[in-house]
């Protein structure tokens, strides 16, 4: 009797899980595919690790995005080895991948202060570079790497967050790049790079750059590559935002500043954080929850976004997601550990938010 109970019990609690997750598959499946809505205006992309390339993600990847880009392991910290051989194992499997399912694939990125091996740096005794030597490693590096990923990443990010965020001075100046070679490296990144592979699209790419000063910076500095014959092909911004402080209008400004030098635009980075920018605490009572009402205001935000872009969508060509869903953002744990974030349009659980639809929708309004 008891045993004809349990199995019973067994039965129904399989059936129930089974109902819910069909219903879950269901809704992914019935829900308007990203990179669908926004064909032919732009490319939809995404960010993601190789590991993340399994049953379960790989679905609801190739149903909403068309291009990706490596979230780390195409960055010099990855790739860089003092043998000069390169280490492109984790790699390859998201180039295999792309290949596969035929993706484009963004190459980000090439010359950074950040996640670049101090040993880039100096010599084999640990001494500092001098300018040509470093020149003469970055030409070595670009070389492997360009060449390796030569026959599928389309674009890469040559240089990577070389402006300053506040202050009178244009560039970072505590980069290693800047500190041994000066601003000069800029110029000379793009030509090394066009110099291995004429064909590569090649972009310089930042944050911030919604931020009238740095966005003045960003512009001069362009205005300067390119009066020297800069082989820039456009810029990345990157789009790291937050649901308090992010504005249409200056979206809008610093798309007509990048496109009226003739640049190309892409939106290499997004997602809306809904936490205050920056390192700042919460304000005395605020909660790290995510109420809907978050996620309405979220969903807002996104809509806004998404106008501009597709008002502009002849000057860009493609929009990336910085990560695939909620449960892998680096927002999570940046800038505060431990502090979960809701920055994209799916939850950890694949389901759409607020926001998804937001996005989609925002096509036939703007
Ligand atoms: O998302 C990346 C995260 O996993 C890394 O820990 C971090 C380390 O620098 O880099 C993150 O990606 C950055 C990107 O390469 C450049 N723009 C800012 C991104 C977020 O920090």
């Amino acid at each position: 009797m008891l045993k004809k109970l349990f199995s019973t019990i067994v039965l129904w609690v399989s059936s129930l899980l089974f109902l819910a997750m069909d219903a879950h598959t269901q809704e992914q499946a019935n829900i308007p595919s990203l990179w669908e809505t926004f064909t032919p205006m732009f490319d939809i992309g995404v960010a993601v690790e190789p590991h993340l390339l399994n049953d379960e993600n790989t679905p609801h990847i190739l149903r909403h995005y068309r291009s990706l880009t490596a979230e780390n392991c195409m960055k010099p910290n990855a790739l860089y080895r003092p043998d000069g051989r390169g280490h492109f194992e984790p790699a390859d499997r998201l180039v295999a991948f792309a290949k596969e399912h035929g993706l484009r694939l963004r190459g980000h990125t090439l010359v950074w202060h950040n996640q670049t091996p101090a040993g880039f740096f100096t010599d084999e005794a640990g001494n500092q570079l001098d300018k040509e030597a470093l020149y003469a490693r970055m030409e070595a590096y670009m070389t492997c790497v360009m060449e390796h990923f030569r026959d599928v990443v389309y674009c890469w990010d040559v240089v990577n967050e070389a402006l300053a965020d506040g202050g009178e001075e244009t560039y970072r100046v505590e980069s290693p790049w800047y500190k041994i070679c000066g601003k000069e490296f800029l110029l000379r990144a793009f030509q090394t790079a066009h110099r291995i592979d004429p064909d590569v699209r090649l972009y310089y790419n930042d944050y911030g750059l919604l931020n009238p000063d740095k966005r003045a910076k960003a512009v001069a500095m362009l205005k300067e590559l390119l009066a020297a014959d800069a082989p820039i092909f456009g810029v990345g911004i990157q789009g790291h935002w937050d649901i308090h402080t992010f504005s249409p209008q200056e979206l809008q400004k610093t798309i007509d500043a990048f496109a009226e030098l003739g640049l190309d635009v892409q939106i290499t980075e997004l997602d809306m954080s809904v936490h205050h920018p920056g390192n700042r605490e919460a304000p005395d009572g605020e909660k790290w929850e995510y109420t809907s009402e978050i996620e309405a205001r979220q969903a807002e935000v996104y809509a806004q976004v998404f106008e501009v872009l597709c008002r502009n969508a002849d000057r860009i060509s493609s929009v990336t997601f910085w990560g695939i869903s909620d449960q892998y953002s680096w927002r999570n744990y940046f800038p505060k550990k431990n502090r979960p974030d809701y920055a994209l349009p799916f939850d950890r659980n694949w389901s759409p938010k607020k926001g998804f639809y937001s996005i989609v929708e925002s096509f036939p309004k703007f």
